[in-house]
């Protein structure tokens, strides 16, 4: 039993909203077990706020003796299974606030009217069918809660609470709104939320007292013009109704600071939301809003603009994901400049080598039918614009086939394209592995990188085949894919079965995790590709002059012309073709292009400069790989755009794919990359499918001899190794090979090797390693360093990543680049790379499973050693975890594979979950493989929580924050939270679902405090407490981010700078 000196010390100030006003009182928290209250309890006469809780949900006990709490104004009593409001209760003079919600049934006796202080009465969720008549006799409440009681009765005479100022009714099933809450003038918040009301009264207007407003999820779907009365309105949430339109009268309400109309069914907003001077937050999250007014942008107190999930054109989504700088950026340039409508589809080739896309692609530009030559082959990718009418614009991507580009085409599919997959009628055949090679193999490629794009797939070489055949290998095509789709169905809801199986088995603490997978997991249902149309079968040959003109039949690629037309015009699969644009930013991307196709010919006719010194001619000719800051400048000038308007076009241009940027790569920040193919094509000189040709240029062959030339090509074969020198003499004249190396390590295609020289940095020969060139396997010699069984005295910790289904090509060759700058003395191979890591070896290894993909990442060392080891492989796994961010369509799950079966050489290895260490687990962890009679020590198979906290999407991090977190985690991070509070506020749900919180939860922190600020307070601890060490700010801001809480997350970059380093 607690005697009153420790009681004493659970004492502490707390602050308590009372009816709107602050005040801190002294306060203790109590857990009441079984149903006894500690007799010491009534000796504390300075209590003045009192909560007590209960885990048995059994009726309390309160006995007389609480009367002695005279000095109590607040008493929670929030779940404590109470049937009748004890006695004892009523005998407590100061009573301010009483909290009795979730007691269900709960009876109040006339005795309550005694309690002359009481002004705040808290009843939600008590299942009562009708409110208390002595409610009604309480002369001085002014905040009454009764939200969650689904059945509840308001009586007509309720106006005899004329003191009461808050009433909050949110889930109680009512129909109508409840007519007798009109007569309560002196209402300041009325909250009807989640109910099934539909339409509201006219005489809500004479509710001129009322401040917030709650009608989100009511039904409704006219908002009445009278709401315009309610000028005191500074909160006002619509959210989840089938509002189409706001009337004018919105623009009255000139004191709304936050107006909340996400998730309605808006097509437009009204001008006169521009006149809410006062708006601080306006949320649209999830409306078909495809313009936004200029007025709005330029309400200065807004801080907040949330639009994401609307087909906006105006401005285009690129520009709302900046956030509300850039979007006032866009209304300014747009007033400045006029008005352009762009319409602009990318639409990409994919399939097969010689699978006939080039000679498709000309065919449709030229509108003529043209078949390439062998010696037309497509390296890389070629992009083509084709403007078949006035009206659009297409961004033709052609993709050479050949697998060597498989790697670097994937940096171009992008979610909003079109994709058309051409399969060569003449070469498949009816069979499961020309399916994979033709169709199966691209389409997973597309599930994988841009779930949800829209494909459509094209049979080439009609002319080839006979009728029948076409009709017999169309039909196949067309059962195997729907038997793709099946199987991509399923692969996704067996992943959500297992991920709810763990939910519910997975032990408090570690559910969190689990629960973003899932959710993630979820959202992937809603995003599968979308086929348009069946197989459509295409020739291009051209028909002989005869034949041509005996045949009155149009050609068949004029039917594709025809089905792309009608395609792109549907709005629900492409919502926001058309665009505006300022007429400045068009003209800047036109003057871009310009210099794309003829860099030198822009340069002479430009009549600004004309001082052609050499360094200017070898600066243009660069020009047309890239460009420097001060020549795009020049060229903004010649658009009219000063250098202060050049970033927002330039930030465009980076989302919409035109350019691209790498403002945090000190090598490449000084540049604009204006044609993106180009820089691809770069590549294509150190990464062609022949590597003889690569080796036989003039200008390799001028420097090396046959002997030479030999070695180079054989270094490169063997061990992916190529010397800079000779990477310089592969690149075009004049290019800078540290900014195309750079471009390439980005793009995770190569890595940096030094030479051993260490006496002589300069005699040091710089090598690349280009992975994809390697193709040995893991060398003998190896074993001596990492020999097939564990050494005795050692331990192996392996962690694990396994890809369910479809794995990318090349992963493991990208991860392999990613993690050369954690390691050193590496040696790799085809599938694994071994080397050290803080003088621990590291072995990683690819293997595939049956249809899965294991990676595995391991060190050896002593047992006592065991968090050195994690230390030295997770953030290892934190690299491959980021590199998988690019795929959002795969699946994968982490794991720590058992320590005892790789040590007792078991054939199938026992793999855990990862998770994080806690204090609750004991030394050893059991091996489920041989049940009860082995174990391994704890340490190998849970993660130390210093490590933990970024596992999956949401909570990516990039490279380089892996370098920089152990001193961010080390901080403590509870400074940032009262900014958070301060300016989250009403969203703490939303962020508390982010951080991994459960409904039950968010409900207990609800019910536990009183307004949203101590929630949001109450949420961070909580995490905060959940998750250790692995509650950063990195993990924090990605949850402010993915909410859209610019504003915060501006804010708090702004008062801690340094913050985002
Ligand atoms: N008979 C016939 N031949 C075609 C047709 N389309 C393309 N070809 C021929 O097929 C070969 C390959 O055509 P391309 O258009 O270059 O193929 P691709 O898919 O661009 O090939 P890569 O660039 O290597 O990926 C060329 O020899 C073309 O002449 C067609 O409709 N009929
Ligand atoms: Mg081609």
């Amino acid at each position: 039993m607690a005697t009153q000196s420790s009681l004493r010390q659970k004492l502490k100030y707390e602050e308590w909203e009372i009816n709107g006003k602050r005040i801190t009182l002294v306060t203790l928290h109590l857990f009441v077990y079984p149903r006894q209250l500690p007799d010491d309890l009534y000796g504390l006469r300075e209590l003045e706020a009192l909560s007590l809780k209960t885990v048995t949900k059994e009726e309390i006990n309160l006995p007389n003796e609480l009367a002695k709490l005279t000095n109590l104004k607040v008493l929670s009593l929030f779940n404590c299974g109470l049937t009748t409001v004890p006695a004892a209760v009523m005998k407590l003079p100061m009573l301010e606030k009483l909290i009795l919600s979730r007691n269900m049934n709960i009876t109040l006796r006339g005795e309550i009217s005694r309690l002359i202080n009481l002004t705040v009465l808290d009843l939600k969720f008590c299942n009562l069918d009708t409110l208390p008549p002595v409610v009604l006799k309480l002369p001085n409440l002014q905040v009454l809660d009764l939200r969650d009681n689904v059945q509840i009765f308001l009586p007509y005479d309720l106006y005899r609470l004329n003191n009461l100022k808050v009433l909050r009714l949110g889930g109680c099933n009512l129909d109508r709104f409840p007519p007798a809450v009109l007569k309560l003038l002196q209402l300041e918040e009325l909250d009807l939320s989640n109910n099934r009301i539909i339409t509201l009264p006219d005489g809500l207007a004479g509710l001129i007292n009322i401040r917030v407003l709650k009608l989100w999820l009511t039904g409704l779907d006219t908002l009445p013009p009278q709401v315009g009365k309610l000028t005191l309105l500074e909160w006002l949430d619509l959210s989840a109704n089938q509002l189409q339109t706001l009337p004018e009268e919105i623009g009255q309400l000139t004191s709304v600071k936050h107006l909340n109309l996400s998730k309605c069914k808006l097509l437009t907003l009204p001008l006169e939301v521009g006149r809410l001077t006062r708006l601080e937050q306006l949320y649209l999250r999830h409306n078909q809003l495809q313009t936004l007014p200029a007025e709005v942008a330029q309400l200065s107190s807004l801080r907040g603009l949330h639009v994401k999930g609307n087909p906006l054109i105006k401005p285009p989504a690129e520009i709302c994901k900046q956030g509300i700088t850039a979007i006032r950026q866009y209304f300014d340039e747009l007033k400045r400049s006029k008005e352009n409508i762009i319409s602009h589809l990318k639409i990409v080739f994919l399939g097969e080598k010689m699978a006939g896309k080039t000679s498709l692609v000309r065919t449709l530009d030229i509108g003529k039918s043209t078949l390439t030559e062998v010696e037309d082959r497509t390296h890389c990718v070629e992009i083509t614009q084709w403007a078949p009418d006035d009206n659009i614009t297409f961004e033709v991507y052609d993709f050479g086939g050949h697998d060597v580009y498989y790697l670097t085409h994937q940096f171009f599919l992008t979610p909003d394209a079109l994709y058309l997959l051409l399969v060569n009628l003449q070469t498949y055949s009816c069979s499961e592995e020309r399916y994979t090679e033709a169709v199966g193999f691209w389409l997973d490629t597309l599930n994988a990188r841009v779930p949800g794009a829209v494909v459509s797939i094209v049979g080439s070489k009609k002319d080839l085949c006979r009728h029948d055949e076409v009709i017999r290998k169309t039909n196949d095509i067309q059962s195997r894919i729907n038997m793709q789709k099946k199987m991509w169905l399923k692969q996704l809801k067996q992943e959500i079965k297992r991920l709810e199986t763990k939910l519910k088995t997975q032990e408090k603490g570690h559910s969190s995790l689990i629960a973003q997978q899932l959710a993630y997991t979820n959202r992937l249902l809603e995003q599968r590709l979308r086929f348009v149309g069946d197989v459509l079968c295409v020739s291009v040959k051209p028909k002989s002059p005869i034949r041509s003109l005996l045949s009155s039949k149009c050609p068949s690629w004029v039917n594709l012309q025809t089905l792309l037309l009608e395609n792109v015009n549907n709005k629900s699969l492409f919502p926001t073709l058309r665009r505006v644009l300022p007429g400045t930013w068009v003209l800047f991307e036109q003057l871009l292009k310009r210099w794309r196709e003829t860099p030198e010919q822009v340069k002479e006719s430009d009549s600004s400069d004309k001082t052609g010194s050499s360094k200017q001619t070898q600066s243009y000719s660069l020009a047309r790989y890239w460009l420097t800051l001060g020549e795009c400048e020049g060229i903004g000038r010649d658009a009219e755009l000063s250098p202060e308007r050049l970033d927002p076009v330039l930030s465009y241009l980076q989302q919409v794919g035109t350019i691209l940027r790498y403002t945090d790569i000190p090598e490449l920040k000084d540049y604009v990359f204006h044609d993106p193919p180009v820089v691809v094509e770069l590549f294509k000189d150190l990464y062609h499918h022949d590597t003889k040709a690569l080796f036989s240029t003039p200008r390799i062959r001028n420097k090396y001899t046959r002997e030479q030339r030999r070695n180079l090509e054989e270094d490169l074969c063997d061990r992916g190794l190529i010397q800079k020198k000779v990477m310089t003499c592969m690149l075009p004249p004049n290019i800078d090979p540290d900014i195309v190396t750079a471009l390439m390590q980005h793009f995770g295609l190569c890595f940096e090797l030094k030479g051993n020289d260490k006496q002589d940095l300069s005699k040091q020969i710089l090598h690349y390693k280009i992975p994809w060139y390697l193709h040995k396997q893991m060398p003998e010699k190896l074993k001596s360093v990492w020999p097939d069984d564990v050494p005795e005295d050692q331990e192996q910790l392996q962690l694990m990543c396994n890809i369910t289904g479809f794995c990318p090509r090349g992963l493991f060759q990208r991860f392999s680049v990613g993690i050369h700058r954690l390691v050193k003395d590496r040696v790799d191979w085809k599938d694994g790379v071994m080397a050290y890591r803080q003088d621990y070896p590291i072995l990683m290894r690819s293997k595939p499973v049956t249809d899965d993909t294991y990676i595995a990442m391991a060190t050896r060392g002593r047992l006592a050693q065991a968090d050195e080891m994690w230390g030295v492989v997770h953030p290892l796994l934190e690299v491959l975890v980021q590199l998988l961010q690019e795929w959002p369509g795969v699946l994968y799950s982490l794991h720590v594979t058992c320590a005892h079966c790789i040590k007792a050489g078991l054939g199938r290895p026992y793999q855990h979950e990862l998770r994080d260490r806690t204090a609750e687990d004991g030394r050893d962890v059991r091996c489920p493989r041989i049940k009860n009679t082995a174990s391994t020590s704890a340490n190998l198979v849970y993660r130390p929580s210093r490590l933990s906290g970024k596992q999956y999407p949401a909570e990516a991090q990039s490279q380089q924050d892996v370098a920089g977190r152990s001193q961010a985690e080390e901080e403590d991070i509870s400074r940032y939270f009262h900014y958070i509070k301060e300016n989250v506020t009403a969203e703490w749900k939303d962020l508390a679902y982010q951080l991994g919180f459960s409904r039950p939860d968010i409900d207990n922190i609800d019910e536990r405090n009183t307004d949203y600020k101590r929630r949001c307070r109450d949420t961070l601890e909580e995490w905060k407490e959940r998750e250790g060490d692995a509650a950063t700010i990195t993990v924090l801001m990605d949850a402010l981010r993915e909410l859209e809480l610019m504003s915060v997350v501006d804010g708090l970059e702004s008062k801690y700078p340094g913050l985002s380093d």
